[in-house]
């Protein structure tokens, strides 16, 4: 059949999803709302799905090894408590597909540096004494890159803070394809934002987004966290004595207080204004209580699932392993056509 004008192009890459997140201390909720329960609910639609522990990139700040280790296996097993199942999506840690790492190499030499100095998140990082960051943490955004495009992938679902990072993974796709003349080899990745996807910030600073690495437990609750603890968080998060307002606009000057609204709404999976109705007139001491209800619902079967999933390693060991053998099997055979494209030979046996 001739495709006629109308007919929509049949896209050039197929549908295919990758996503991770970096064993860098315990998951909490703004992981969870900003993104893992994406990766979940992606599972019922089409394209294949890859989710990744980012170990590699947890180096880049100083890890113990050991901690990096464990922090891998309390990372799998939130993904796999949260719903993530191992039949119907790849599940693995980065370190063990090498070819992550190999094609980083590459975009490090088709990333520009100037692209690097813009990126946001390398300036939080490392702080004020940038020149005692590790180079790694400067050219994480080539390693995210390699990520995705390891497996050309074609969706990314990523919390608002990493659309930075994507953007510039397209950058990286359009550089290489432009530059060795292979029109669409690499597809030009598209976030996954939804547009409900909350922020989440630190229950003790609400201008500083909610963080693994934050040296205070008491600023985030994690996934595993039990009933008694998220409700003492709760209960001891900052706030302001004003009562909660009527409108959204109120809570503008307020952001600890904008931020548990936010919270309670992205569990309840509403809108600010809704939960603004409920609860407008009414001060914190009524407030938190509900919302430490609302959150034990929801996170209490989590996080029994990850403590059940916790108490056996072998058993994550078993299924990033067998994650890893059919991650390989994508990503080595893009690696051997983007060596062909480079003029290199990955490996094989043929002449050179
Ligand atoms: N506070 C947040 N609100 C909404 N989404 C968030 N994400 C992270 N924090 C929030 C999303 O979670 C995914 C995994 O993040 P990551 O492991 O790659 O690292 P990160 O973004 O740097 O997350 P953390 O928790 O802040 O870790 P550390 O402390 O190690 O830097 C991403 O999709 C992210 O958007």
């Amino acid at each position: 059949m001739t495709e006629s004008p109308q007919t929509p192009k049949a896209p050039s890459h197929p549908r295919r999803i990758f996503s991770g997140m970096q064993p860098t201390g315990s998951l909490h909720l703004g992981n969870y709302l900003g993104a893992l329960r994406y990766f979940v609910s992606l599972q019922e639609g089409e394209g294949e799905r890859i989710y990744c522990v980012v170990d590699l990139h947890a180096i880049t700040m100083r890890q113990e090894p050991g901690a990096v280790r464990a922090a891998t296996r309390h990372v799998a097993a939130a993904y796999l408590a949260a719903g993530i199942d191992p039949a119907r999506s790849i599940l693995f840690n980065q370190s063990q597909v090498s070819e992550h790492a190999e094609l980083a190499w590459i975009f490090n030499c088709v990333a520009r540096i100037g692209w690097m100095n813009r990126m946001t998140q390398f300036k939080d990082k490392a702080g004020k004494d940038r020149e005692a960051a590790s180079v790694g943490l400067y050219v994480y955004p080539t390693l995210m890159a390699a990520d995705i495009l390891a497996y050309k992938a074609t969706h990314v679902p990523v919390g608002e803070d990493q659309k930075q990072h994507l953007e510039l993974t397209r950058d990286v796709a359009t550089k290489f394809n432009l530059d060795f003349n292979a029109p669409d080899f690499f597809p030009l990745p598209e976030p996954i934002i939804p547009a409900e996807a909350a922020r989440i910030m630190s229950l003790r600073d609400g201008k500083k987004k909610m963080s693994k690495s934050d040296p205070s437990d008491y600023s985030r609750i994690n996934l595993a966290d039990d009933a008694d603890a998220i409700a003492q968080k709760i209960r001891k998060a900052t706030t302001d004595p004003a009562p909660l307002p009527e409108t959204v606009e109120e809570l503008k000057d307020r952001p600890e207080a904008d931020n548990l609204v936010a919270i309670y709404a992205a569990i309840a999976e509403t809108e600010k204004e809704a939960v603004l109705r409920e609860f407008a007139g009414q001060g914190f001491g009524a407030f938190k209580p509900k919302l430490a209800e609302l959150a034990v619902e929801r996170f209490g079967k989590i996080s029994a699932e990850m403590r059940r999933y916790e108490a056996d390693p072998a058993e994550i060991d078993r299924i990033l392993s067998a994650g890893a053998d059919r991650a390989r099997a994508l990503t080595a055979p893009v690696l051997d056509q983007v060596y062909d494209v480079l003029g290199f030979v990955r490996g094989r046996a043929r002449p050179f």
